[in-house]
């Protein structure tokens, strides 16, 4: 239930932005939080701090042109929402995938905005990306796409601007291609303006694993506070990507059992725990499917379009997109013995789903917190950019647990002196939000 007081900034967000279901749903999500964060700082209604925060400072939409191999012309649509600095530069990731709109990158930016505050870190709030589809494309015309897509967004980048990274289709070989071309359109070796580079030209060891095992760090802060831990234990992960595969690969490094995994086209269920070495050469260098793992391991099942949450775990961790785990699914993996869910991806679960998980006491931990641990890891490598340094693998691991179990206690104490204990969806958007709202208080009507 949205707070009365936030009923009308509501309405108005619905009003002012039509069609754009996703962005009202992690909208609606935040305000249905921060009623008594408002009451308590009458100042943040005065100066309308809510009504600012969800109107972005600047919304950035261009023709992205490109042949093919065989000569023929496409036309993608870029985008680039720079939501606030109140905190620092522009930051947050860009997404290549069909699905991608105006909607979607609010959402993402709007949701990046509460995360970036949270890692308490010198970042501000922002998401980009294309609808244009990489699956299928060759070397050379995901090359020439990036080319083209940075050719426009260059003017709008900087160290101290907005400093994209990845997210859904974009990963170290996208970045370098981009990097690549804002080199050579400014003529600077800049490299503080993307993060997600490689680590032999700017890029920070841990960034690749960071969003995968920050997620299975917050996951054993919120087990830990409950007296359990995450050895022995039967986890699903879903999706197959950059945060599925190194979530696993923390799971594993810490002694719990992985018995399914996915991608768009289906699901594997391997009851004697999942091979990460096979699943990263299918998916990190064949760039394959993940019917392919079923070929190579005969103790795996694959079932073509199959829900994985049906797959009986203790613990769920959806690393794949937004709404893809729905109430019947939380009440399905409730029944099936599931007491903790940790969300690597952004807003994978459906509001439905949340409450259900919440209402049977499941530790829930929501996206904006869990998967935090990427673009942390981003603001440290951005450091390392600045002072012309770079950190061992084990220290930056360290950084990136510790900043982990940070955000975890200021989520889990907020809820407490807010009187929702245990509920890090209200600990969380409180926590972010009041970091936010005190810097732009702070920095005038701007
Ligand atoms: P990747 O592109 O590496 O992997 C995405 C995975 O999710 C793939 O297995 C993909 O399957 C699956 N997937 C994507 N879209 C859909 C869909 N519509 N239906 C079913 N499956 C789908 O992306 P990431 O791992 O980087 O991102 C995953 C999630 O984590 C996203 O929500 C992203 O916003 C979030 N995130 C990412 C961070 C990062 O640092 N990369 C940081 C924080 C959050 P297929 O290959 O078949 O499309
Ligand atoms: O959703 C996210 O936090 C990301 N895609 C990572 C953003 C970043 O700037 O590292």
């Amino acid at each position: 239930m949205i707070d009365e007081k936030l009923e009308d900034v509501y309405a108005e967000v619905l009003r002012r932005n039509p069609g754009e279901a996703e962005f009202h749903q992690a909208v609606g999500e935040v305000l249905e939080s921060i009623g008594p964060a408002i009451t308590k700082h009458p100042e943040f209604a005065r100066r309308k701090i809510i009504q600012r925060i969800c109107e972005p400072e600047r919304q950035i939409i261009f023709r992205v042109p490109w042949e093919t191999d065989d000569g023929e012309v496409q036309i993608n649509r870029g985008f680039r929402v720079e939501f606030n600095s109140a905190l620092g530069p522009y930051k947050g990731g860009l997404r290549f995938h069909p699905t991608v709109n105006l909607g979607i990158v609010k959402f993402l930016g709007f949701e990046q905005i509460f995360k970036n505050a949270l890692t308490n870190l010198p970042i501000g709030g922002a998401k980009g990306g294309s609808d244009f589809d990489p699956k299928g494309r060759s070397d050379s015309e995901v090359m020439r796409f990036c080319q083209s897509l940075m050719t426009e967004l260059y003017r709008h980048l900087g160290e101290y601007t907005d400093v994209p990274a990845g997210d859904t289709g974009v990963g170290g070989r996208e970045i370098g291609w981009m990097f690549g071309q804002y080199k050579r359109i400014t003529n600077r070796y800049e490299s503080g303006v993307l993060t997600g580079k490689g680590i032999e030209w700017g890029g920070s060891l841990v960034r690749t694993e960071a969003t995968g095992y920050g997620a299975v760090f917050f996951l054993e802060e919120m087990l830990k506070v409950r007296g359990q831990g995450i050895e022995g234990r039967t986890c699903v992960v879903s999706g197959s990507g950059n945060v599925a595969i190194y979530a696993i690969e923390k799971l594993l490094q810490e002694g719990a059992v992985v018995v399914g995994c996915s991608d768009s086209g289906g699901i594997i269920h391997d009851p004697d725990g999942i091979d990460l070495a096979v699943l990263k050469e299918i998916k990190e260098v064949e760039r394959g499917r993940i019917c392919d793992y079923s070929e190579r391991r005969p103790s795996a099942v694959y079932t073509e379009g199959g829900n994985i949450w049906d797959i009986p775990c203790e613990v769920a961790l959806p690393c794949a997109t937004q709404n893809e785990l729905t109430g019947r699914d939380a009440t399905k993996l409730i029944a099936n013995g599931c007491i903790a869910v940790a969300e690597g991806a952004n807003m994978p679960t459906s509001p439905e789903g949340v409450r259900v998980f919440q209402d049977a006491g499941v530790a829930f931990g929501p996206g904006k917190a869990a998967n935090a641990g990427g673009v942390a890891t981003s603001a440290l490598e951005m450091q390392q950019n600045a002072s012309r340094d770079s950190w061992s693998f084990e220290h930056t691991e360290g950084r990136l647990r510790s900043i982990m179990e940070g955000i975890h206690a200021s989520c889990y104490e907020t809820a407490e002196a807010y009187g929702s204990p245990g509920n890090y969806v209200v600990g969380a958007n409180i926590a972010g939000f009041e970091r936010v709202a005190r810097a732009m208080v702070a920095l005038g009507l701007i």
